[in-house]
């Protein structure tokens, strides 16, 4: 079949709804634009273990620290299931990886701002894991199959990661006039970045139109970061704290809450690399990896010795 009829071809089984399955045939453009947006999801999962991570051993008591470690780990967990979900489409998981450590690829910008406290791991659970949940229950219904498949077990785990995170929130805000300083200190510093999770203006996005076309996405970045606001606003009031925006009001007529201009020079500039923490992200990455060479050198060994074990057997 020729490249245009294919491509139609391609198109319809799209707009019918179907799922695209790694033996697909699929424009190279649609393989090229999964493989950055997943790998670079994958990145984000890996790399956004370490600001939580930070407070592992500082939890303030058991059950906390048995949680965050458990959220901790899930993010693991996520990031490898969408290394094999991008494996699919034909890069392999190694160079996916020496992309990031070579700061080629791109990772969430929010995982370049510091923990600074305690309360900061609740407010990331509800705000972070909050606007992923919305992101990701769209990305759910993606083309891709492998990748529309891995958002549906992640988002189950995404939405117990976000209720233990406002779980904290709303303990610290009805706690003593300490934790209900330092709480909303901790969501004044991370609103703002976390509403810039969600991507460019539309008007400024270049790569929506097309992932738009190919229901990769469904909705766009100002659609999505519109319903993050309308929800969290609210769970914010229902326990007290205030969003730290003097532009905030809610609008009778649409429904929504209407807020104040993101920074964007800010955006850009943690994207660029050059973030409070992006420098110190890359170094514990880097430095894991290095730590980590014999573990994979052991089960290279291990599967090697398998197979000839196999082999003999066989
Ligand atoms: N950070 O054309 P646009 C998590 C880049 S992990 C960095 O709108 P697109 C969690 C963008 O890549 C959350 N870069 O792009 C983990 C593009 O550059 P390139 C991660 C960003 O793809 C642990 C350029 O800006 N979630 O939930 O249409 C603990 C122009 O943007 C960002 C995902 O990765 C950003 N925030 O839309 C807790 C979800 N925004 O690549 C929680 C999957 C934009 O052309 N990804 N850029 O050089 C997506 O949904 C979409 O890729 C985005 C961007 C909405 C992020």
């Amino acid at each position: 079949m020729e490249e245009q009829a294919r491509k139609e071809k391609f198109q319809e089984r799209i707009d019918k709804g179907e799922k695209i399955e790694p033996k697909d045939w699929m424009p190279d453009r649609y393989r090229q634009q999964l493989i950055r947006m997943m790998s670079q999801h994958a990145h984000s999962e890996i790399v956004g273990m370490l600001p939580e991570g930070n407070w592992i051993t500082r939890a303030p008591s058991l059950r906390r620290k048995m949680v965050l470690l458990s959220k901790v780990q899930d993010e693991a967990g996520h990031g490898m299931y969408l290394y094999s979900a991008t494996e699919t489409l034909g890069i392999s998981r190694e160079e996916m990886i020496d992309q990031l450590l070579s700061g080629e690829a791109k990772y969430s910008s929010i995982f370049n701002y510091p923990t600074l406290t305690w309360a900061d791991v609740g407010i990331i659970g509800w705000l972070v894991d909050g606007a992923a949940i919305i992101n990701q229950t769209m990305l759910a219904r993606s083309s891709y199959g492998p990748y529309s498949r891995a958002m549906i077990r992640i988002c189950k785990e995404e939405n117990f990661h976000k209720k233990q995170g406002y779980e904290m929130v709303a303990t610290m805000a009805e706690g003593t006039p300490e934790q209900q300083e330092m709480v909303q200190e901790s969501l004044n510093r991370w609103w703002w970045p976390t509403l810039m999770m969600f991507g460019p203006h539309d008007d400024e996005s270049p790569n929506s139109a097309e992932l738009l076309k190919w229901d990769v996405k469904q909705k766009t970045n100002d659609e999505l970061r519109q319903s993050f606001v309308d929800r969290h606003v609210a769970e914010a009031h229902a326990v007290g704290l205030e969003i730290p925006d003097p532009e905030l009001e809610f609008n009778e007529e649409t429904g929504h809450w209407e807020f104040g201009e993101i920074d964007w020079d800010e955006f850009w500039n943690v994207i660029r690399g050059n973030g409070p923490m992006n420098r110190e992200r890359m170094n514990a990455r880097r430095q894991a990896h290095e730590e980590g060479q014999w573990v994979r050198e052991a089960a290279e060994e291990y599967a090697r010795k398998q197979k000839l074990k196999e082999e003999k057997a066989s």
